[in-house]
């Protein structure tokens, strides 16, 4: 198909909300992870939607919160600048009849912005339609949206009606991602993230918000098996005993599951080899950051 408009469109929105789904589920495969955690996703990461002539680019931000560390910081950086060089912004909120505080900010940024607006109602799945008048009542009276569209990322519910809003604000241009390409991500940094991914479901709160992974080597073999050498960096050494677990049982549980993940992106076999290591305090050295490819 000829792309004949493209644009791009910025989807903000509290962390957990869902934001990460509906970037998977746009593109229709899976780019960026997801977790019950707030604060899963650090980057800022392009999911390339193609539709009939129109090519929409959907930035998904980290969740916006309060900063606590330098990493948290930059996270809430990268919410900042991307609303701003977008053709639209979709803010996602929770199913919850009430106008929050961070969502308030949130409008208060897109009405600066100036920008066309969707608010897209997510985890319509879990409520009764009562309670989804309520919402739309609350929200329409705080802003003038241009469109409300509920929805279940996780189904897929409400996906077209999205789409059909937001490609009124496309303007003719030409593709900005070559078909075929899904993401900005590099292919390292998705498998860093998909071994992040396993942490966040498999472990609590405290240990994974402390880890950064970094491959060290990822490369095709002769066999056409792809080979990879990932480092797991953690904040403690006690993080460091429980990511491994007992007789290592954690690590390989988690490396079982990353290289399922690893293997259906890449569409070829992969070979995971995973080692942990201590590195104190990195969340709050602006060098270590950005060596984990936290970058803007
Ligand atoms: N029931 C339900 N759960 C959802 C939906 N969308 C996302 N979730 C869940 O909400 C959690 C947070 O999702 P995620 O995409 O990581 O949120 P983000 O922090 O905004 O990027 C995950 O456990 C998802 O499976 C939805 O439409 N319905
Ligand atoms: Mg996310």
């Amino acid at each position: 198909m000829n792309i004949k408009k493209s644009g791009m469109v910025s989807i903000i929105g509290k962390p957990n909300v869902g934001k990460s789904t509906l970037a998977n589920c746009l593109v229709g495969e899976k780019i960026a992870i997801v977790s019950n955690k707030p604060q899963t996703t650090r980057n800022r990461i392009c999911a390339v939607c193609n539709s009939g002539d129109t090519q929409i680019v959907f930035v998904d931000t980290p969740g916006f919160h309060k900063p606590h560390s330098k990493l948290d910081e930059y996270m809430v950086n990268v919410v900042n600048t991307s609303v701003s060089s977008v053709d639209a912004i979709v803010l996602m909120i929770e199913p919850v009849a009430e106008l929050t505080t961070v969502n308030e900010m949130l409008i208060e940024k897109i009405d600066k912005s100036g920008l066309p607006s969707v608010l897209v109602i997510n985890k319509i799945d879990t409520i009764k339609k009562e309670k989804l008048l309520q919402i739309i009542d609350i929200y329409s009276n705080a802003y003038k949206f241009d469109a409300i569209v509920p929805m279940s990322a996780k189904t897929g519910e409400g996906r077209e009606n999205l789409l059909n809003e937001l490609k009124s604000f496309i303007k003719e241009g030409p593709e900005l991602f070559p078909e075929g390409m899904v993401t900005d991500q590099p292919e390292r940094q998705i498998m860093a993230e998909i071994i992040r991914e396993k942490i966040l479901n498999e472990l609590d709160r405290e240990v994974p918000h402390g880890i950064a992974v970094e491959i060290e080597r990822f490369i095709e073999n002769e066999k056409e098996i792809i080979e990879i050498d990932a480092t797991i960096y953690c904040e403690k050494a006690s993080h460091k005993g429980i990511v491994i677990g007992k007789r290592g049982a954690m690590l390989k549980k988690i490396g079982e599951q990353a290289r399922v993940d690893m293997e259906a992106f890449m569409g070829t076999k992969v070979f995971l080899q995973t080692w942990v290591k201590v590195k104190d305090k990195w969340r709050n050295s602006e060098a270590m950051i950005k060596n984990f490819g936290y970058r803007d």
